[in-house]
């Protein structure tokens, strides 16, 4: 009866730890793997979890293309995936590159439990428990010292599968599995085919409605955090006093954490583009810079906003900041699917949204020396979002359907503690248009200067 009822416990920790995150479904994640086993050239695929953080108290987050394949949060685990190959004849009167056809099949390695760690982690999954492949949908799950031989004997049933191994570039997992492989083949050390990244970038630009209702989330909690960021700014108050409330309130909203570390950039501090010290007391007649945003299971958002600490803007401040807004507005309405770019730091292309921002700002208001405020423009336009704040992307293609990016212009004036920036999040929908998913949140410096009032 004990026994029973510790085993019963021991279940419910085990579904309170796999489903403490939303998830898009199962199904979607089988996809994507296959998708994955359509681009790997007849090789296979072997990806390696994060491991855990030893002794240091920081929560583990997972390898993000792992998560993307498995949706699977938890260390310690490996994923393989092996395309369908049709049969080979043999070549005639050698006996030789015949082959069996092969069907698909993927295989979750997970590690054995051990007791000691979980008193400290909680407990875990592992291949044994019952019904491991329905919980995590995979079609197998084996025990990771099976991991072993299973490549072995893919490799030496099909010696052309060892020039067709993917793994990620830089994980020193799969570089002990190619040495420990081409020493047991006895071939020496094994090169990988090449990194898997470069096949998921494309895969994972392209958001599913499921990836774009966890963004939603991820967005309406921050739009909230920032909200009341917006009400406990004064002079006074110090930097990470608001970020702290911004925290506060995207994880009683949901989030999980930050989805990097919150910019509270005050006076002059406005002005340092990645400044998180987040040490200064604002005073009044500064401008602060606040770029916060949470991470609502795994999926990021990214928001920043311009305040007056005062509650009000001077009539400098205001222009400029207008002159922002103007810019970021003209990228949005110029934004065509297929077609536009992000980045292009020389502002030769008539395609990049950072050609238009950067044109509309010279074209509107001067510095102290009457000279244009392009030089003061000095980071690129956005990025994608995604499970990382700054997606994987190939910035020279331009954005189609299904993702999702930031427009976040800014200008930077150190002479004259002028620093604003303002950033949204924008999904580019099935019909090619842009949806701010950030809109409800305050754009005009009128409606800024309200929603600071208590
Ligand atoms: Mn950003």
């Amino acid at each position: 009866m004990k026994a029973h009822r510790w085993f019963a416990a021991a279940l419910a920790l085990i579904a309170c730890n796999l489903f403490a995150l939303d998830s898009v479904p199962k199904a979607e994640y089988h996809q994507r793997r296959e998708a994955l086993a359509g681009k790997l050239n007849g090789g296979f695929a072997l990806l390696y979890a994060a491991e855990e953080p030893v002794l240091d108290f920081m929560p583990y987050r997972q390898d993000e293309d792992f998560y993307y394949l498995s949706g699977w949060n938890e260390p310690g685990a490996a994923l393989l995936v092996i395309p369908a190959v049709d049969a080979v004849a043999e070549t005639p009167g050698t006996g030789l590159g015949g082959r069996a056809a092969q069907a698909y099949r993927e295989i979750l390695f997970l590690p054995t439990r051990n007791p000691r760690m979980e008193k400290y982690t909680g407990p875990k999954m592992d291949a044994a428990t019952s019904g491991a492949a329905a919980t995590t949908g995979f079609d197998e799950v084996l025990p990771m010292t099976e991991l072993p031989s299973v490549l072995n004997k893919l490799v030496s049933s099909d010696r052309a599968r060892l020039r067709g191994m993917w793994t990620e570039k830089g994980s020193p997992q799969a570089d002990a599995t190619l040495n420990f492989l081409g020493a047991t083949l006895g071939v020496g050390s094994l090169e990988s085919s090449g990194d898997l990244a470069q096949l998921i970038v494309p895969i994972r630009a392209i958001k599913s409605s499921a990836e774009i209702e966890l963004i939603r989330k991820a967005t309406n909690a921050s739009i909230a955090a920032q909200r009341a960021g917006m009400r406990a700014i004064r002079p006074g108050v110090r930097e990470r006093t608001v970020a702290g409330v911004e925290i506060a309130k995207m994880m009683q909203e949901g989030c999980e954490r930050p989805s990097y570390a919150p910019i509270v950039g005050s006076g002059p501090n406005a002005t340092t583009l990645h400044y998180s010290e987040n040490s200064r007391t604002m005073q009044s007649g500064d401008l602060v810079v606040i770029d916060e945003a949470g991470e609502y299971s795994m999926y990021a958002s990214d928001i920043t906003r311009t305040m007056p600490v005062n509650g009000h803007f001077t009539p400098r401040q205001r222009e400029i900041y207008e002159i922002v807004l103007g810019a970021q507005r003209a990228a949005a309405a110029a934004f065509v699917a297929g077609k536009s770019k992000i980045n292009d730091p020389l502002h030769k292309s008539p395609d990049s949204l950072d050609t238009v921002a950067f044109n509309y700002i010279n074209e509107h208001g001067k510095d102290l020396h009457g000279q244009p405020l392009g030089q003061y423009m000095v980071h690129g336009i956005g990025h994608l979002v995604g499970i990382n704040v700054h997606d994987p992307w190939d910035y020279s293609k331009p954005l189609d359907k299904g993702m999702v990016f930031t427009i976040e212009p800014g200008l930077y004036i150190p002479e004259e503690h002028i620093g604003i920036r303002i950033e949204d999040v924008f999904y580019i929908n099935s019909d090619g248009h842009l949806e701010d998913l950030v809109s409800p949140l305050p754009h005009e410096a009128s409606e800024i200067e309200s929603a600071m009032r208590p």
